[in-house]
């Protein structure tokens, strides 16, 4: 009786495995980036700081490490005083990435300018091109028409919160400002291998002497490789398991012979 009960617990105890291993396989961990700015230098600039890889701004238009909450936060600050100029900031992902989720903090000096961000694809270009136009979200959908998002969105030079999912399947992605959603809005190109860079810039077109400030740019993505990762770590609960099983069958083997053995002399 007793040894049945163990068989069972034993049971229960593979199934719990088992299922470990399979959710391992179907779920794996997310990768994530993420960007405070705290552990740059201040006053750093243009690729020496950590984000930017490649800068292609116009003469009198700055990336620096700025510091707000009276120098209690370091942030990404992009000047631009340059009337037919902008600042313009690459952020390499490395390899392409499926259905990214992107969060970032952004506020505007002036709300009265303009500035942009592409998440683009190496060969298609701009998936999503998103604009601060004046005070409101905008984003070019289909390669032509702008859709209006959030209207008088931003806090002035406070931060306000951006998150887009991107579903690459349908070409579209959703977004939520400070942690509303507001929809879900069509890629302005469809997408064939994912995103792999990031842009973000101020404009030309007369606006100048103002500052846009990030934060806390954080990514999230699946990771291809993590499967075989989990995997791997799921070969090590296997192995747990088959020693378990080694060492419950030997148990059971002694057992019976010991049985065997006393049968024989009772007989
Ligand atoms: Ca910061
Ligand atoms: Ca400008």
């Amino acid at each position: 009786m007793k040894s049945r009960k163990f068989f069972y617990f034993y049971v229960i105890v593979i199934a719990l495995f088992n299922i470990s291993f399979i959710t391992s396989i179907f779920s794996p961990k997310w990768d994530e980036i993420i960007y405070t700015f705290e552990e740059n230098a201040i006053e750093s600039t243009s690729t020496e700081i950590d984000f930017i890889d490649e800068d292609f701004s116009d003469p009198n238009c700055t990336s620096i490490i700025g510091v707000r909450n009276n120098g209690s936060n370091q942030v990404l600050e992009l000047k631009d005083i340059n009337k037919t100029g902008k600042v313009s900031i690459k952020n390499d992902w490395g390899s392409h990435k499926k259905d990214p989720i992107i969060e970032f903090d952004v506020g505007k000096s002036d709300e009265k300018f303009t500035m942009q961000f592409f998440f683009s694809e190496t060969g298609i270009g701009r998936i999503i091109w998103l604009q601060i136009y004046k005070n409101d979200l905008v984003s070019r959908e289909s390669g032509s028409n702008w859709t209006t998002i959030k209207s008088d969105f931003l806090n002035g030079s406070n931060f306000t919160h951006i998150r887009l999912e991107l579903n690459d399947r349908i070409n579209n992605f959703t977004i939520y400002i400070n942690g509303t959603e507001e929809g879900s809005f069509k890629y302005d190109k469809n997408s064939d291998n994912g995103v792999d860079y990031f842009q973000i810039e101020t404009t030309q077109e007369k606006d100048k002497e103002y500052s846009v400030f990030i934060d806390n740019i954080r990514y999230r993505w699946f990771p291809i490789d993590n499967v075989v990762y989990n995997t791997i770590f799921s070969f090590f609960e296997v192995i747990f398991l088959l020693v378990i099983t080694f060492i419950l069958i030997s148990i059971k083997i002694n057992k019976r012979k010991h049985q065997d053995i006393h049968q024989n002399r009772s007989g």
